[in-house]
């Protein structure tokens, strides 16, 4: 089975074949459009960029859309995590609009939505998420995007090995539902 992963993250790249490898699932990359995220939900957009991924290549699409809520923040900034501020900034604009901000307020959440789609027009979609709070500071090397600034049990996820983030993460447990309900699915087809 090959499937061509849609995502133009280089952090997910990795945590995809990461996941979907050990399925049995052969992982291809291509040269893809980035289509306009203008969904309103991690799932919407996620069905997105893997129903533009499969038209353009033929093949199986998986796509991710994923995102950091901040309680404080109302949930922001949620399915713009990756435009709410300029490449480079987002961390530290998270730890500066919480700053002075009590342990106890600092609650916040990750989202992964994943969305599978067939040429047939078939899709399968399993959604993942994960609880910690917003650092004090920035701390760790692993991992992308916020990682180094969230985090559980006193550690953030860029301090934890891929193996550790992968057993709790929204992307962890996104991909396991996924597995699960691709196993049923090609059931039904055999
Ligand atoms: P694609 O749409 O091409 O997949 P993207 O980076 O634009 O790449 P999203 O629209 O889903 O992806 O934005 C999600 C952002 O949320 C992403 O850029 C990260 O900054 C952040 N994010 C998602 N999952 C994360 C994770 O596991 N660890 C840290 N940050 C994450």
């Amino acid at each position: 089975m090959k499937f061509v992963i849609a995502t133009h993250n280089q952090g997910k790249v990795v945590e995809f074949k990461r996941m979907l490898e050990p399925m049995g699932i052969e992982v291809v990359t291509a040269q893809l459009s980035e289509p306009e995220e203008t969904g309103k939900t991690f799932m919407e957009n996620a069905f997105i960029k893997a129903e533009a991924a499969c038209k353009e290549t033929g093949l199986p699409a998986v796509a991710d859309d994923s995102g950091l809520c901040v309680d404080y923040l109302d949930g922001a900034p949620g399915i713009y995590s990756a435009r709410f501020a300029q490449p480079g900034k987002r961390r530290l604009t998270v730890l500066e609009k919480l700053q002075g901000v009590p342990v106890e307020q600092r609650g916040a959440h990750f989202v992964s939505a994943v969305c599978c789609v067939f040429p047939n027009g078939d899709k399968i979609e399993a959604e993942g998420k994960c609880f910690g709070t917003i650092a004090f500071e920035s701390r760790g090397e692993n991992g992308f995007g916020y990682d180094s600034i969230f985090e559980q049990e006193g550690r953030t996820f860029g301090e934890m090995t891929d193996e550790e983030k992968d057993a709790r993460s929204h992307r962890g447990k996104a991909f396991a539902l996924f597995e699960e309900k691709l196993k049923e699915y090609l059931k039904g087809g055999e």
